[in-house]
């Protein structure tokens, strides 16, 4: 294994512009960039946004911008690595915080990538997937997976805002991303399958011969669940922080092809050290205070800030308060691309 390739310099130059002419160029100069050894050599950063930064730049947002001239009203959270204006946190993971005002409607569109959206305030907000009406309430996970239907609307009188995660940068990557655009849907007059068909974990309607089950049976994930589930975890298990994956309730597989959603509890003065794994990751503090090293870099996040991680940093929670939080990541990707892993510290 050698640890000094040759260089372009060290080539002559008629030699290099033969290669530029003809469309090629010497691999071992540029090997080591594209396979480091040891581990991935991230370009992405840490990234921290608070939400009393973010707050008054979406409201002024609503102000200056009607929804008709944005059909989506979002602010971009761009990866310190990449500079404001690259529109992922981090090498797979695309995140935005969207304003919907009192009586607006977001328009109806269909796209390669898959969303999903974790609620941070307001109320009266809803999103429509495939007909299916889905209140949007604190805490809530709302998925629109790719090549689903969609919109918004508001019948409350506050602002909404909502924290929206895309694997857009991947299928921008794989110049598969684009969309379609329609009327607002047609709204099925009952509740979301979060209240009907799968209102209790571990019970699911019964298949009628022949059929199989939807894909994405269920589009949202109430918190209040989520909460009272993580609770009674943290009574039966020393593990921290305490952990719930958001799954598919008819297979258990994660609940989107590429991203995958973790609520995570911590109690107050608690403190975690995870692996080291090979997922980039963004968190969203639902309720609570506190810290985490990030590589060595401190962030200090409370309810409703957003902070992204890139893959195998090395992480230190201390919750200063009762701390949720959700993790948006990308093992369910890696798991399929086989090469997911986690390294003991
Ligand atoms: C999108 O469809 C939504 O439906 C939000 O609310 C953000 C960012 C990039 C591409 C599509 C939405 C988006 C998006």
């Amino acid at each position: 294994m050698s640890e000094q390739l040759g260089t372009l310099e060290e080539l002559p130059q008629d030699y290099r512009d033969d290669m530029t002419a003809a469309g090629v160029a010497p691999l071992w100069p540029m090997m080591r960039n594209v396979l480091p050894h040891g581990r991935p050599n991230p370009v992405s950063k840490p990234g921290v946004w608070t939400f009393d930064a973010l707050k008054p730049l979406l409201l002024r947002a609503g102000e200056l911008t009607p929804v008709e001239k944005a059909e989506r009203r979002v602010l971009v959270l761009s990866d310190p690595g990449r500079g404001t204006g690259a529109m992922q946190a981090t090498a797979s993971i695309y995140v935005g915080m969207q304003l919907l005002l009192p009586g607006e409607t977001a328009p109806a569109h269909k796209h390669t990538p898959s969303a999903a959206r974790i609620i941070v305030e307001g109320k009266g907000g809803f999103t429509v997937v495939d007909g299916e009406k889905l209140p949007m309430e604190d805490g809530d996970l709302v998925l629109t997976p790719g090549g689903e239907w969609h919109d918004h609307g508001h019948e409350g009188d506050e602002p909404v805002i909502w924290l929206d995660a895309l694997d857009l940068p991947l299928f921008v990557y794989l110049e598969g991303s684009y969309a379609e655009e329609a009327p607002l849907q047609a709204q099925r007059n009952r509740p979301d399958a979060s209240q009907v068909e799968y209102l209790s974990s571990g019970l699911a309607p019964t298949r009628k011969f022949g059929s199989t089950p939807r894909r994405y049976p269920m589009m949202r994930f109430p918190w209040s669940r989520t909460e009272a589930a993580l609770r009674q975890m943290a009574k039966y298990t020393d593990e921290r922080p305490v952990e719930l994956d958001y799954v598919n309730p008819e297979n258990g597989s994660d609940v989107l092809p590429t991203m995958g959603f973790t609520a995570m509890m911590m109690n107050k003065g608690e403190t975690a050290r995870p692996p080291l794994v090979s997922s980039s990751a963004v968190f969203h503090v639902i309720k609570g205070k506190g810290k985490t090293m990030v590589d060595g870099q401190l962030i200090e996040w409370s309810a409703k800030d957003t902070f992204s991680v890139p893959v195998f940093a090395a992480l230190d929670h201390h919750a200063e308060e009762e701390s949720f939080l959700i993790r948006v990541h990308d093992r369910p990707l890696q798991e399929k691309l086989g090469y997911y892993e986690e390294r003991a510290r």
